[in-house]
């Protein structure tokens, strides 16, 4: 789930911390929130609240400011707590208008950092709901990959290794390959079976965080450039990459659950498509195919094969469906790093480079969609959704080159583990 565009993450995101407008000729002016009505929000409310902070974060009113804090304790007693707390320990002696709004402004405005914009064109008919729940804690005995403390989420061991060959991994680097890899499947069927109507996708993280965490191991999405949460969660026209949140799954909706997590030095990666209780014959039809379009290049695998050739396999598979094929992210070596070489592309006559060795450990991960295989990218940077909103699937495995197949690391029970 990696792109092949290098992509510069501009900073979109609002940092909250460099407030320092508004006059100050309210001294002492102090927060009241005398609204905490238990009501249900509307959308209409979240959407007034995010829109606003994302654009004109820094022209609140004090009274623009208490009405939306109010909103939030609306949404979530929790993080409207967290401000509340905040707002609170300033001195009232010393605090003006300005350091007040400037806390107020700065803690509302990371809370809901990675907005829904409605100015932006959304090609489907999916929003984001936030703000996302508080970042979830790993335990300080879990071993983390270099990005996860890191202040810009960025992987410097992969960085560094980004022009290095392919490496084949030796026994004892297999063995630990296998250990992750049946770690990572054992989640992805504890998160696949949380998945019906009414289940919010921040849940569906929430479920899968914590089976890792019990697992002694690390969510390899957490952090990863800053992504904010342990999974990605990506519903109907989503492709990849989805932030799980707030928004409940629907009887319809179809949801794709990409889990990765490290465990021993070494990460494994694996995904699948799920129906959200009764789908239409078209969302079916794009989930077999992308399981196919999985095991048709799959069967592929084996010393001597060219990486570019899966493409056309995939490719093939997906136009005889109906179905295309999305160009922008490919699968990728994976086993310290996160990502890494082999790019492996899903589409046709693509020049990926390399040939498959014995020791090589790499996914298939093709992402096929009812229409256009253009992708968009939303406002939170992450999120890739079809361009015309229709629906994307996707299916994930790691594999290794045996001496003369492929070992299906990711396998579920019942699934063909060895090749040929
Ligand atoms: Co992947």
């Amino acid at each position: 789930m990696w792109s092949t565009q290098n992509t510069d993450r501009e900073k979109l995101l609002f940092n909250g911390a460099s407030s320092n407008t508004g006059n100050s000729n309210d001294e002492g002016a102090r927060f009241k929130n005398d609204n905490q009505s238990s009501s249900p929000i509307s959308q209409r409310e979240i959407e007034a609240l995010t829109a606003r902070t994302y654009e004109q974060q820094n022209d609140y009113s004090l009274e623009e400011l208490s009405s939306k804090l109010s909103v939030l304790h609306k949404i979530n007693v929790e993080i409207y707590d967290e401000v509340n707390n905040q707002v609170n320990v300033i001195d009232e002696t010393s605090s003006s208008y300005t350091s007040l709004k400037g806390t107020l402004t700065g803690t509302i405005g990371r809370m809901l950092e990675t907005p829904y914009v409605p100015t932006f064109p959304y090609t489907g008919s999916l929003r984001a709901l936030y703000p996302l729940s508080p970042t979830r804690h790993v335990p300080p005995h879990i071993k983390k990959p270099d990005y996860a403390d890191d202040l810009e989420g960025q992987p410097i061991s992969e960085i560094k290794g980004k022009h290095a060959a392919i490496v084949s991994l030796d026994a004892e680097d297999i063995k630990k390959m296998r250990t992750v890899c049946k770690l990572a499947r054992e989640v992805l069927d504890i998160g696949a079976a949380a998945v019906k109507p009414g289940v919010t996708t921040d849940e569906i993280d929430r479920i899968v965080h914590e089976a890792i965490i019990e697992r002694n191991s690390y969510p390899s999405p957490l952090n990863y450039y800053k992504f904010p949460k342990s999974v990605c969660t990506s519903v109907n026209e989503v492709i990849c990459h989805g932030i799980p949140d707030r928004r409940e799954l629907q009887d319809g909706d179809i949801i794709n659950i990409d889990v990765t997590l490290y465990h021993d030095e070494f990460h494994g990666d694996l995904n699948e498509t799920y129906p959200v209780g009764t789908i239409d014959n078209d969302s079916q039809r794009l989930i077999d195919t992308s399981k196919q379009c999985l095991l048709k290049a799959i069967e592929c695998v084996k010393p001597g094969f060219l990486y570019r050739e899966l493409g056309n396999v995939i490719e093939k598979t997906a136009k005889s469906n109906n179905c295309s094929v999305v160009r922008t992210y490919c699968g990728h070596g994976v086993h310290r790093l996160f990502h890494c070489v082999p790019t492996v592309p899903h589409y046709s006559k693509n020049k990926a480079i390399g040939l498959m060795k014995p020791g090589h450990v790499f996914t298939i991960e093709p992402m096929i969609n009812l229409g256009t295989f253009n992708d968009r990218t939303w406002p939170d940077n992450w999120t890739a959704v079809t361009a015309d909103g229709k629906r994307s699937a996707q299916f994930e495995h790691t594999l290794l080159v045996t001496e003369d197949g492929v070992e299906v690391l990711t396998a579920g029970i019942g699934e063909k583990r060895v090749y040929p």
